[in-house]
């Protein structure tokens, strides 16, 4: 697999104008023919060749201006048709090929879901439908007339607008759609199949009359509604918040059951994976219903981030993505509550985007070079992408940062788009120069800022020193070079030990932030009577790490006293982790003590929970989870045992529980939903339920015998999955014949209800016991088990190999086998998938040696097996290198 580089991007020889699709569905032979509208791009070399890109495709016939092209003219291979010596004036290429959906396991192009016939075209999917210049930069109109069988799809749904529909034959109907919006080949989609539909209607704020609908399998229309109302609510959030309104007479959501990523935003026609759709109460969680919430914002809102402005070529992926992230992180804000969705979107970096950011598949949100596009669907580019752009609204403020978005959008409406494009409009709007900030697209690795405070009471100023460090590192693209100071925006302000903010000025802060924007810095507040206590990067203010030397009676005045709610639950974390660190080096044994440090946590969290706690559980909630494991594995760098993590975690949990039982179990009751309340996903309930569940949990750590006793009793009684659910994983933490009978009974219940299946596949595979590898073999043979399906490895499998460290990195090695045997046997069918499990070694480097070197061979065995896919042979390579 060859390198592509940024640096070697040029424009397309030649445009596409026009794109006439006439897709004839068949489950093994759909014929496709597309008619291509082509003239040489004025910016293109002239006469050069036409190269079209393609991807297992059989070509039956091609024509040229309508004659048959003569011999020598073309050379054709499954991957590509050359044009020797196109016209140098527009021209029109007749394409036909023949695909085979039902062959097509990839799940990229046209395939079958359930007999459902869908499409995935991001990032290269359109090639694998017909020849054609498959790159974003290449934007045309779309005409596209689907036939199939009236019995197999009677729902036919494409890009744009129904403009036609009518019977083809005896058993064969057709319909016409057409999207007005030049769009790239990677926006394309279409669908045919037995769908069941829920729909509404939508007015935007320019008068347009907008029918909203969502498809499912038949018979989950009921499951549909959320998802439709989320439509709703992100259309009218998008006109309030950006101004953006909705551009087609309607907005198709369809539901299909395999799929590779979360959903896709394909212009009108968003097709999802079903588990971010489907909702009741009786299968899906509180967090599906965010995420579904969610998601369904960020495909829509991608209708402006992506679709009516998208991006030039692969390597500005982050200009769509890490916007549009950071546009469902604001709506979700906005819906729910605005500290406790940023505390959740802190914990997703920092368990996600951190690691890679620290480990072999490091790379720069917007990277340089790559050899598999799609394995840069990345935590990196879409996660820090989205923290870049909420680091530029903090810089430049809210109204300006406005500005900037309406002027990218205005600017840059219907074209294919960089960074430099983005960034040009906010330099525009604001007066700035960005130049500098640009370097935090280009440079990888996570910055650690170390801040060190100094009070001087004669003089009664406070000082507060800055110094930002980068790691150093080397891509494929270029060597190591020394990076260089980012701009950091850092949100910030005095606390009095005792409470209340202090009224010191510092000229050099406006607003709360203070920018720092070289290497070392220092900052001087003046009439500073009394030492207080600094809150910096308030709200995670930028996507560093934080190396501040607070003491604990600092950290326990933040947890008290802090105007910030996310830098309150920032210091209960770090108490935490202090104390985690602390043990886990010290490879302590399980013990009744976490030690003097956390008895102070404990105190302070009692205090907490007693004067907060009922005011707003779901911070609560989130205030008594303690860090992951693999944080606490980040915190500690090198030399790491998953197994001394987990026993410095478990001890602190039995700690928790003991100290705070009472209070949680009065919480408990407290928050109990009054018999027969009807249920709702909103955040407040959601908050409620999430409370309860954390104490059970604490309480269960701490006394396993009553613990299990009242999650059996939940697990009966609970109207919810969440509650059922959240039972259940306390039931699977204790061995024992109650659990495994309590897993059969819920495996039993549900046995038709693949998106539940899925929970309880990956509750059994995070057990940390020696026990769950062999359990996760057998449920790799339980008959709703499949490879082919992504949901199904991701649950079962990639939740044991990244989800559960101390199974996957079994001192012996066979979890890592276990993940090299899965990502070899899923190769051949889904390397897409397949790619994305093999990243679970992506920590390998960390481990202790006995670990390493098992990890190692194991990756080693991966890389060294002939006819791998592109993709699991970058991801293994970058591993190694
Ligand atoms: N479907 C993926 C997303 O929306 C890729 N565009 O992020
Ligand atoms: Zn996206």
């Amino acid at each position: 697999q060859s390198i592509v580089r940024l640096a070697d991007y040029r424009p397309s020889d030649y445009l596409i104008d026009r794109v006439d699709l006439d897709v004839r569905l068949h489950p093994t032979e759909t014929r496709v023919t597309a008619t291509l509208a082509l003239r040489p791009n004025p910016g293109g070399e002239p006469g050069a060749p036409l190269r079209l890109d393609g991807d297992e495709l059989t070509l039956l016939a091609i024509a040229l201006d309508g004659q048959p092209t003569g011999p020598g003219a073309i050379d054709v291979t499954p991957r590509a048709l050359t044009l020797h010596q196109p016209p140098q004036r527009p021209f029109v290429l007749e394409i036909e090929t023949q695909v085979n959906p039902s062959a097509n396991t990839k799940l990229m192009g046209l395939y079958r879901s359930n007999g459902v016939y869908c499409t995935q075209c991001e990032a290269d999917g359109f090639r694998r439908i017909t020849y054609f210049l498959d790159r974003p930069d290449v934007m045309a109109v779309y005409t596209t007339r689907i036939e199939g069988n009236r019995e197999a799809a009677p729902v036919l749904l494409g890009n744009g607008n129904l403009v036609e529909r009518g019977e083809a034959g005896p058993e064969r109907h057709y319909a016409v759609w057409h999207d007005p919006h030049p769009k790239p080949a990677y926006l394309f989609a279409l669908v045919g199949g037995r769908l069941g539909r829920v729909a509404a209607r939508f007015t935007t704020m320019e008068g347009r009359d907008v029918e909203i609908a969502v498809y499912v399998e038949p018979g989950k229309e009921g499951r549909a509604d959320f998802a439709l109302d989320a439509v709703a609510r992100s259309m009218a959030w998008d006109e309030r918040t950006f101004g953006r309104a909705y551009d087609l007479d309607v907005f198709n959501v369809v539901a299909v059951s395999d799929f590779n990523m979360g959903a896709m935003e394909n212009k009108g026609l968003n097709i999802f994976n079903d588990k971010y759709v489907l909702a009741s109460p009786d299968t899906a969680t509180d967090a599906d219903y965010a995420n579904i919430e969610a998601i369904i914002a960020h495909e829509y809102f991608h209708n402006w981030s992506g679709n009516r402005v998208t991006c030039r070529d692969w390597f500005q992926l982050c200009l769509k993505e890490g916007l549009t992230v950071f546009r469902d992180q604001e709506f979700s804000s906005d819906e729910r509550s605005r500290p406790v969705h940023r505390i959740a979107e802190v914990r997703t970096l920092r368990a996600r985007q951190f690691p890679e950011d620290a480990g072999p598949l490091a790379h720069p949100v917007r990277p340089q070079a790559y050899r598999e596009i799609n394995n840069f669907y990345t935590a990196t580019v879409y996660e820090k992408g989205a923290e870049i752009v909420r680091m530029l609204r903090t810089l430049l403020g809210p109204e300006t940062f406005r500005r900037g978005m309406d002027r990218y959008f205005s600017t840059c409406d219907g074209t294919a788009a960089t960074v430099e494009d983005f960034l040009a409009a906010f330099a525009a709007e604001s007066g700035r120069d960005l130049a500098t900030f640009a370097r935090w697209y280009a440079q990888a690795g996570t910055p650690t800022v170390a801040v060190t405070g100094a009070h001087d009471p004669a003089a009664r100023t406070y000082s507060l020193t800055f110094r930002q460090s980068l790691p150093r590192i080397a891509t494929e693209a270029s060597a190591a070079a020394a990076p260089e100071p980012l701009v950091i925006p850092v949100v910030l302000g005095l606390v009095a030990p005792a409470g209340g903010a202090v009224a010191a000025r510092a000229e050099r802060v406006r607003d709360g932030v203070f920018v720092l924007d070289r290497a070392e810095d220092t900052l001087v507040f003046t009439e500073v009577a009394t030492a207080p206590v600094p809150s910096v990067f308030r709200g995670f203010s930028a996507p560093v790490k934080v190396e501040h030397a607070l003491t604990r009676d600092e950290r326990l005045a933040l947890l008290a006293h802090d105007s910030d709610a996310f830098n309150r639950w920032q210091a209960a974390q770090s108490l935490a982790m202090e104390v985690l660190v602390a043990r886990a080096r010290a490879g302590a044994p399980l013990g009744p003590e976490a030690g003097p440090e956390g008895a102070g946590l404990t105190a302070a969290l009692a205090t907490f929970l007693d004067a907060e706690a009922l005011a707003d559980p779901a911070f609560a909630a989130l205030v008594l989870t303690l860090p992951g494991e693999q944080e606490v594995a980040q915190a500690i760098g090198a030399e790491v045992d998953p197994d001394a993590i987990w026993r410095a975690r478990q001890t602190l949990r039995v700690q928790l529980g003991r100290d705070l039982g009472s209070r949680l179990l009065g919480l408990r009751d407290a928050l109990a939903e009054p018999p027969g309340a009807p249920f709702s996903p909103d955040a407040a309930s959601a908050g409620r339920r999430s409370l309860r569940n954390a104490a059970l949990d604490l309480v269960a750590a701490a006394d396993p015998e009553a613990g299990i006793a009242l999650a059996i009793a939940q697990l009966d009684a609970a109207a919810t999955m969440t509650d059922r659910l959240a039972a259940l994983a306390v039931v699977s933490l204790v061995p024992g014949e109650a659990r495994e009978a309590a897993l059969a009974r819920f495996g039993e219940a549900y046995r038709h209800e693949p998106l539940v299946l899925d929970k309880w596949f990956a509750l059994q595979a995070m057990i940390p016991e020696a026990g769950t590898l062999e359990r996760v073999r057998g449920l790799m043979r339980h008959p709703a088990f499949s490879l082919g399906n992504p949901n199904r490895v991701r649950s079962l499998v990639a939740s044991f190999s990244l989800n559960n460290p101390t199974q996957f990195h079994r001192p012996d090695g066979a979890g890592y086998d276990l993940a090299a045997e899965v990502v070899l046997a899923l190769d051949g069918k889904n390397p897409q998938v397949a790619a994305r499990l093999l990243t679970a070694f992506n920590t390998w480097r960390m481990v202790e040696d006995g670990r390493r070197r098992r990890a190692e061979s194991a990756l080693r065995r991966v890389a060294g097996t002939p006819g791998l896919s592109p993709d699991v042979s970058d991801i293994a390579g970058r591993s190694l290198a």
